[in-house]
């Protein structure tokens, strides 16, 4: 809300310097006792902010900081994430995992940066990736598969962030097939799987994680601002970035062990409770066509099928859907 963010503009403004109740109530417009609740729901939502008598208020800091502490202390993994290489800023967190994937880095390697200025999406798009205030992630794997079984990976990680969001953040989140979470129909999350692999056998398995989660929506450049929503404005909170990063690994470690032991059904069952893909009319643009028609579910495989007006089904490997 306005009355937050005079709030935190003006506590920010300067280090260590106490703003009384009244100082913040006029600069926002409103009482005293507004602010007073605002600053309640500011220490809710993170923030630390000190308050004495006679001084008035003070921002201590933000729980939000993201660095290789925050996210290791509390993690429940056993592997993933157990191997973290933070950085502030990077072309794409994609990038550097491609490459200490093709060094010895083990399973679980993640790479998380506060800031991408190359962050890239599917086909050469591009992944807006602005500082401080979403998660841009990279986690590498290594299964023993063949590179056919790759996008399900894009599979396991929606359920692991779709439940991470709603436990930490209380928010429903739709799957959009395959790679996209919407809330309210607007893009909050891109999985970008990537692999190095031969023929035969994956080597290692990039899963690329954009979470949008304390943008407000002027964060949010003009040609995405009407497409896109982040995790504060569904909610008018603001969240910590590491215990998101934490709940998503260990679903992600979870459901890559049910997988490993069970195959990709019982993931299955569970993804297409969260998909809106799934039970509609959809165009899916490929590559090279556009195909109109029903999507009826997805296979064992991850592959979604798409009925035509002729009754004939049609596996849909990649695809723009609409
Ligand atoms: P995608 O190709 O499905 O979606 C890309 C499209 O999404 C863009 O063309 C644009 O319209 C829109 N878009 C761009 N940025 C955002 C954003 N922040 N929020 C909502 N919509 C947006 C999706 O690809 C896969 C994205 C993976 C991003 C992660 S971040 C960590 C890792 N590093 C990296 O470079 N990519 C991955």
């Amino acid at each position: 809300s306005k009355i937050r963010e005079s709030i935190l503009e003006a506590l920010s403004s300067s280090d260590n310097s106490y703003f009384s109740g009244q100082e913040l109530a006029d600069q926002a417009g409103c009482s005293r006792t507004a602010i007073w609740k605002h600053i309640e729901d500011l220490r809710s939502s993170g923030f630390m902010i000190e308050s004495r008598r006679k001084k008035g208020y003070r921002l201590l800091g933000k729980t939000d900081e993201l660095n290789e502490n925050n996210l290791l202390v509390g993690l429940k993994t056993e592997t993933l994430g157990r191997s973290v290489l933070f950085l502030e800023s990077v072309e794409s967190t994609q990038k550097i995992a491609h490459r200490l994937a093709q060094e010895t880095a083990p399973e679980g390697t993640l790479v998380i940066a506060e800031e991408q200025v190359s962050g890239r999406g599917r086909m050469a798009r591009s992944w807006h990736s602005p500082k401080g205030t979403g998660i841009w992630m990279s986690l590498l794997l290594r299964p023993s598969l063949p590179p056919q079984k790759a996008p399900q990976f894009t599979l396991i990680a929606a359920v692991a962030i779709v439940e991470a969001i709603k436990d930490k953040c209380d928010l429903d989140v739709d799957i959009k097939w395959p790679n996209d979470l919407l809330i309210n129909g607007k893009k909050v999350t891109g999985i970008l799987t990537e692999l190095q692999a031969d023929s035969e056998q994956i080597h290692s398995l990039i899963i690329g994680m954009g979470i949008n989660v304390n943008q407000s929506a002027e964060d949010f450049s003009d040609d995405i601002r009407e497409i896109a929503t982040s995790l504060h404005i569904e909610s008018d909170k603001t969240f910590s970035r590491a215990g998101i990063v934490q709940e998503i690994l260990s679903n992600l470690e979870k459901y890559y062990a049910v997988y490993i032991k069970e195959g990709f059904e019982p993931i299955k069952e569970i993804w297409e409770k969260y998909a809106v893909t799934i039970g509609r009319q959809i165009t899916a643009r490929t590559l090279n066509k556009e195909i109109k028609g029903f999507a009826s579910g997805i296979t064992n495989e991850g592959v979604l099928k798409l009925i035509d007006e002729t009754g004939e089904t049609h596996l849909i490997y990649s695809a723009d859907i609409e």
